[in-house]
């Protein structure tokens, strides 16, 4: 209807092509559609001004939009890649852009243990009525426990604010949020590089933020002295955002030693900490250890911010189901915070998704059903660490040029940050159908163990003979 709307229109419009503007509009008019009334321009205003094409009638057509004056947004850098990674028929295709996990099938995968605890959640009948704004109760006990462990002082003290959010994103973005509205012209400091929707989420969240050093390209390590130096240096009270395991997109986590200078340096320094939990569990195989840094800092009684993820580690990507969790000194004052943080999520979606709440409350409430997830996960996490080693030893067996490639065993978590520039990282997409970001991380938990010797040949050839 639209189309054929158009296409009148512009047909009538080239009929006369030296009508003015609002003689055409007028033609236009007595077409009698209501819907393209209703999208007139005003004939005053500035948009209403006819290109100076010979298709004066395709201007005036599409100018009839509202919306003429904004331009097409570039692709996302990862998501945007899975899009490509469709559109692609060659057979050797391998998508190693977004951090889904695949089977070494490359199949996607539903944890054995949701689909009991979905299959339980049928059996019961649960309803689909609203849950509170701030989640359903027993998922923001489970995952506050899953972080900090049941028995932290944090627990029983009360100390803690925890709501329900739209996964990782949806819980960084309420948490800048907060930031914006009660820490006014506060900087968030994200390392860099870091995953790229941070930036996009305090953008949007109209939180300033900063860089401090992270990656060093000559070590293919971390930039300890950059990073502290970066992190003193920040304007007292900015919040420093860490990953709390398995770094996107370098791989490379702090040694526990370098996590307690990096709190001595925030503490000093009054600083925020603010921690992104996107990979608990994903990263060793296990929930404690994955969760040891944020459990480093509230041990110093520090107020934290912590956002959760259950994409990953349970596999619930599409379910949209993480958390924010706010640290507080006083019971009190997350009280007062976990009602602001109500009061921001109110507007922006009301209310949170159920099913995957109820997934994680189940599993994590049932001894049973929580020992079955972990073993899951220590077989999704050493899956991972397989290819890592695979993709290693087919690097050093096939490339003669002596370059040392253990970087890729050092790094932890479902990404290789594989150093390739974009102009290699292009290459590989292009040559060998290698769908990865154009920073050059590849994400492993794509990769099978039969597909890492072509792996291997792409990164050589792109390495070796791309500049
Ligand atoms: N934080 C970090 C560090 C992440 O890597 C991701 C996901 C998220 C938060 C958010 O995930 P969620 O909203 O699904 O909970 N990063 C992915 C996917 C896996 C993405 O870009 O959205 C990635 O490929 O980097």
């Amino acid at each position: 209807m639209a189309s054929s709307m158009l296409s009148l229109a512009s047909a009538s419009a080239s009929a006369s092509p030296s009508l003015s503007l609002h003689d055409n509009l007028k033609g236009r008019v007595k077409l009698g559609s209501v819907n393209f009334i209703s999208c007139l321009p005003d004939k005053t205003s500035s948009s209403a001004k006819a290109k100076p094409s010979g298709r004066i009638s395709m201007t005036v057509g599409v100018n009839v939009s509202r919306f003429e004056g904004i331009a097409m947004a570039p692709p996302d850098p990862i998501l945007g890649v899975s899009e490509a990674f469709r559109a692609d028929t060659n057979e050797k295709k391998l998508n190693l852009g977004v951090g889904a996990y695949r089977t070494e099938e490359l199949q996607p995968y539903v944890l054995k243990v949701v689909k009991k605890a979905e299959n339980l959640m049928l059996e019961r009948g649960e309803n689909k009525e609203y849950l509170p704004i701030e989640g359903l109760a027993a998922f923001n006990k489970a995952t506050a426990e899953l972080l900090l462990g049941a028995d932290n002082p944090v627990m029983k003290e009360g100390r803690i604010a925890t709501v329900q959010g739209l996964s990782g994103t949806g819980s960084l973005r309420l948490a800048s949020a907060l930031i914006e509205r009660y820490f006014p012209g506060a900087k968030v400091l994200i390392s860099s590089p870091t995953w790229g929707n941070h930036k996009n989420i305090f953008n949007d969240a109209r939180v300033p933020w900063s860089e401090y050093r992270y990656y060093d390209p000559k070590t293919v390590g971390l930039d300890f002295e950059g990073m502290v130096a970066d992190v003193k240096a920040a304007p007292e009270g900015s919040f420093i955002l860490l990953h709390g395991c398995a770094h996107n997109p370098t791989g490379i986590d702090p040694t526990p030693e370098q996590w307690e200078k990096i709190a001595d340096v925030i503490q000093e320094k009054n600083h925020i900490p603010f921690f992104d939990v996107a990979y608990q569990g994903f990263a060793s195989g296990s929930l404690d250890q994955d969760a040891a840094s944020v459990r480093l800092f509230a041990a110093r009684g520090m107020e934290i911010l912590v956002a959760q993820s259950y994409s990953k580690n349970l596999g619930l990507y599409a379910e949209r189901i993480g958390a924010i969790n706010v640290v507080c000194s006083s019971a009190d004052a997350a009280a007062r915070v976990k009602s602001q943080l109500k009061r921001l999520a109110r507007p922006m979606y009301s209310n949170p998704p159920v099913h995957g709440a109820r997934i994680v409350a189940n599993v994590v409430g049932d001894p049973a059903l929580f020992g079955e997830w972990k073993a899951e996960m220590e077989l999704m996490a050493g899956r991972i660490k397989n290819v890592r080693q695979k993709l290693y030893d087919s690097l050093m067996a096939k490339d003669k040029s002596g370059k040392d490639w253990s970087f890729i065993l050092k790094q932890i978590g479902m990404f290789s940050f594989t150093g390739l520039n974009k102009a290699q990282s292009e290459n590989m997409t292009n040559k060998w159908h290698v769908y990865m970001t154009k920073d050059g991380r590849i994400s492993l938990a794509g990769l099978s163990l039969a597909k890492c010797e072509y792996l291997a040949d792409a990164i050589i050839d792109s390495y070796h003979n791309v500049s």
